[in-house]
């Protein structure tokens, strides 16, 4: 533990990256050593902050365990910090859930220390991940929200490098800045977060990608709970290293008042579309899953190349997105299943997001720069 502690102190990234979105060559080529004076990044909290901690989570921890419902319908729910944790049997992608109620979940998480994360005081926005950016929004709960700690304990690199999120940082409406710090065993494989009100209460989620360096990729849903930032739901991880998933868009794609999220999972090698709507505590599977279908081209920081907009002008939005070639482009409704709306050969792979220009007009970027117009009617590209 010391010296995978020590290893992490050594690889853990410092430098100022300020605003600039993209890192230079001699952050990524050149990780930096602490010096023995430095401000330790990962130290323990002090008494005062632990009891002060032990005492939100307890509180948080007790409201969640009653809410937490199991349903062979559900997608894993796994909420962490010791009030539910997935449990993986060894050498299998299943996970079982325990639920530890109230106090002793908190000295539960508290005698995990960093299990999965915990609460921390020091970060700033000079210590987030070199090219991720501060998602914003306005209303209640979280309304700013980025990656920090970066770190490369996680080398799948898929996302332009191997530099990955640390921790995740979110600022609420009143001001209050919070951090949930993940444990060696897992990273953010994101670049920047996204921000929306998943249950219709009015007050935001932050919708993260956070990866199991054993099991893969997970979505990942935090949100504010008696002050304190806490996951509140998450899709069981992929069930391998180094398998991805990308978060297509975000919207009302049902109709019916309340966001939910697409999901392509292993967008790279198959493409399994999945919709998720925030239940109680889970993740519920509302469509698919279907394959098929891609989001993402390896390497690229472009997270998602899909985009949500209504086509038809009947007030739900399609999802448009490439099919696994990177070839055609296919507009989704997944109002009431999984069907295709409208769909357009490309002369070469799309190289970069779909575009709404218009109306049921879409602009496609293109590998050799240039660009595909598509059009739900008249004459295609
Ligand atoms: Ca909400
Ligand atoms: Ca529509």
């Amino acid at each position: 533990m010391v010296e995978s502690t020590a290893l992490e102190m050594r690889r853990t990234l410092t430098g100022t990256v300020g605003s600039n979105p993209t890192p230079s060559a001699s952050f990524l080529n050149e990780p930096v050593l602490r010096s023995a004076n430095a401000p330790r990044r990962r130290e323990s909290p002090r008494l005062a902050k632990r009891m002060v901690m032990l005492v939100s989570l307890s509180l948080a921890s007790s409201v969640q365990a009653k809410s937490l419902k199991s349903s062979g319908t559900k997608e894993a729910g796994q909420v962490t910090g010791g009030v539910v944790r997935t449990m993986r049997k060894k050498g299998q992608a299943a996970s079982r859930h325990i639920a530890i109620r109230g106090f002793a979940a908190a000295l539960w998480a508290l005698a995990m220390s960093a299990a999965i994360f915990a609460p921390a005081a020091s970060a700033d926005t000079n210590d987030r991940l070199p090219d991720g950016q501060i998602a914003r929004a306005s209303g209640d709960g979280p309304v700013a929200a980025w990656y920090g700690r970066p770190t490369r304990r996680y080398r799948h690199g898929v996302l332009g490098d191997d530099v990955e999120g640390g921790s995740l940082l979110v600022v609420d409406s009143r001001g209050t800045r919070h951090e949930i710090v993940l444990s060696d065993e897992f990273v953010f494989e994101d670049i920047t977060p996204r921000i929306a009100d998943l249950d219709g209460d009015g007050s935001n989620e932050v919708v993260a990608i956070r990866t199991d360096m054993r099991a893969g990729a997970a979505l990942a849903i935090y949100g504010l709970r008696y002050g304190a930032l806490v996951e509140l739901a998450a899709t069981a991880p992929i069930g391998r290293p180094n398998r991805w998933l990308s978060v297509a868009a975000i919207a009302d794609f049902r109709g019916e008042g309340r966001n939910t999220i697409a999901v392509v999972k292993t967008p790279h090698i198959g493409g399994i579309l999945e919709l998720y709507r925030l239940g109680d505590g889970c993740l519920e599977t509302v469509r698919g899953p279907t394959t098929g279908y891609s989001t993402h081209r390896i390497g690229s920081r472009e997270l998602t190349l899909a985009l949500a907009v209504d086509l038809d002008g009947d007030g739900r939005p399609e999802l448009v997105l490439p099919d696994q070639t990177l070839r055609r482009i296919v507009a989704l409704d997944l109002s009431t299943g999984v069907s295709v709306r409208h769909e357009w050969p490309l002369p070469e792979p799309v190289a970069g997001r779909v575009v709404a220009t218009a109306p049921g007009v879409l602009r496609v970027p293109l590998e050799s720069g240039r660009h595909s117009v598509l059009r739900t009617r008249g004459p295609s590209p």
